[in-house]
């Protein structure tokens, strides 16, 4: 199923009128205080998200998993499910593809697709969490971490083989997450792990084409229960330099023990050039890969204030490559990414209208209260609209997950892939 123009427009009809009054009246309360709202509506425009490839069939636990209906069963439909969602959204112009999961057959064919939806290939992840079935070493006790050098081998070699097929693709980043760490004290030793970690990363960098970036990501606990090779930011950071230029930290927003405060770690890593990749999520207890927003909204906020101060001051740090990282095991997938795009751009609008000038003026006079008062009148504004018209003038839905329910995409897709349909993924 292919969504036209023509159905986006009847989809839209419905909720035409109601949005542009909506936008009006929303429009000359942000001019009267001084908003350039043209150039809100182009940030917005131009803000796109990566979808991964496990993320478009039903999610699960270890406990089981749900399918979903008409789920999409090969790389080419789920190419397919990622332009509905950009089609409906206008804000998911990449997908991320995730390797052995989802080896393009025919590079060109696949290639073409992704073209004809606009989407570009964003950053390819590499999988050393599992062993493959053909694999001559195991990933038991870690990747390029562990003891075994036949294992750290094999892992250095799937990570340069997954940069190669990016390359045909047109990608231009290497996502690392390692499962690495150990579940008991005493299983392994630190140092060592970080050592062979760290000659395992240099090996694989040196692999990268001279236009990408490694993305290194970090995690405190799971799937390993004691202890993960590269815990949190500073040790991700600390690999990254001791890459090279190329390389980066990856924050993942379910990757922090409780209260961590990411907007901080955002901050310093901009500042220090070396904020890489983000995966969103939401969560409420670890690494829930919940839709994003649906819990703490307000933290978004607060990391967004932090990434658009750092889009704007900080020329060192390269533009950070969007993901959502969540999977979805009670709702329709699509639905679901619907829900964490929108929550995206919503926490990126109200960013965007935080009034910088004032906030630094209200920091150096120490007025706590002006300060918190200066991102809450931001927070507080209803930006739907905003992010309504975006959507518009791209030629998108006003509303997407109207839209996908008025044009019964899910039975569609049904009708199309059947009842039984398995996505690899998680
Ligand atoms: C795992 O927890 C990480 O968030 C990864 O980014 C990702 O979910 C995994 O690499 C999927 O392949
Ligand atoms: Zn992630
Ligand atoms: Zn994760």
């Amino acid at each position: 199923m292919k969504l036209t123009d023509n159905l986006i427009a009847a989809a839209n009809k419905a909720s035409h009128s109601k949005h542009k009054s909506r936008f009006d009246s929303l429009a000359e309360i942000l001019s009267s205080e001084g908003k350039d709202i043209d150039k809100v509506l182009e940030k917005l425009e131009d803000f796109q998200v990566a979808i991964p490839s496990w993320a478009l069939g039903a999610g699960g636990t270890r406990f089981g998993r749900f399918g979903f209906k008409g789920e999409p069963s090969n790389l080419e439909q789920k190419i397919d499910d990622v332009g509905m969602l950009h089609k409906l959204t206008q804000t998911a112009g990449a997908v991320s593809l995730h390797i052995p999961w989802d080896v393009p057959q025919d590079y060109n064919t696949i290639k073409e697709l992704a073209a004809s939806h606009d989407i570009i290939f964003d950053a390819v992840n590499s999988n050393t969490f599992q062993d493959q079935k053909d694999s001559r070493a195991s990933y038991k006790h870690g990747s390029l971490s562990n003891t075994n050098k036949t294992s750290r081998d094999q892992a250095v070699a799937h990570n340069i083989e997954v940069i190669k097929i990016g390359d045909k693709l047109g990608s231009k980043s290497l996502t690392v997450w390692l499962a690495d760490g150990s579940n008991f004290p005493g299983q392994t030793n630190f140092q060592h792990a970080l050592q062979h970690t760290e000659e395992s990363l240099k090996t694989i960098y040196k692999a990268l084409p001279e236009d990408w970036k490694l993305f290194i990501e970090y995690k405190p606990y799971e799937p390993n229960f004691y202890s993960t090779v590269i815990q949190d930011w500073g040790t991700s950071f600390m690999l990254a330099n001791a890459c090279g230029d190329k390389a980066y930290t990856l924050v993942d927003l379910g990757h922090h023990l409780p209260n961590t405060n990411i907007e901080q770690i955002v901050s310093t890593l901009m500042m220090k050039g070396k904020l890489g990749g983000f995966h969103f999520n939401d969560s409420k207890y670890g690494d829930d890969d919940l839709t994003v927003g649906s819990v703490k909204p307000y933290a978004l906020f607060l990391i967004f204030n932090a990434l658009v101060y750092g889009m704007e001051n900080n020329p060192q740090n390269p533009y950070p490559a969007w993901m959502i990282d969540a999977s979805h095991n009670i709702k329709d997938p699509l639905e679901d990414l619907i829900q964490s795009l929108e929550a995206i751009q919503e926490a990126y609008a109200k960013a965007l209208l935080v009034d910088q000038t004032q906030l630094a003026v209200a920091q150096e006079a120490q007025d706590v209260v002006k300060c918190q008062e200066i991102l809450q009148q931001a927070y507080r504004t209803d930006v739907r609209p905003l992010l309504e018209k975006a959507r518009l003038n791209q030629g998108g839905a006003i509303r997407p997950i109207e839209a996908y329910r008025s044009l019964s995409i899910r039975k569609q897709l049904i009708k199309e892939r059947g009842e039984h349909s398995v996505a690899s993924g998680l």
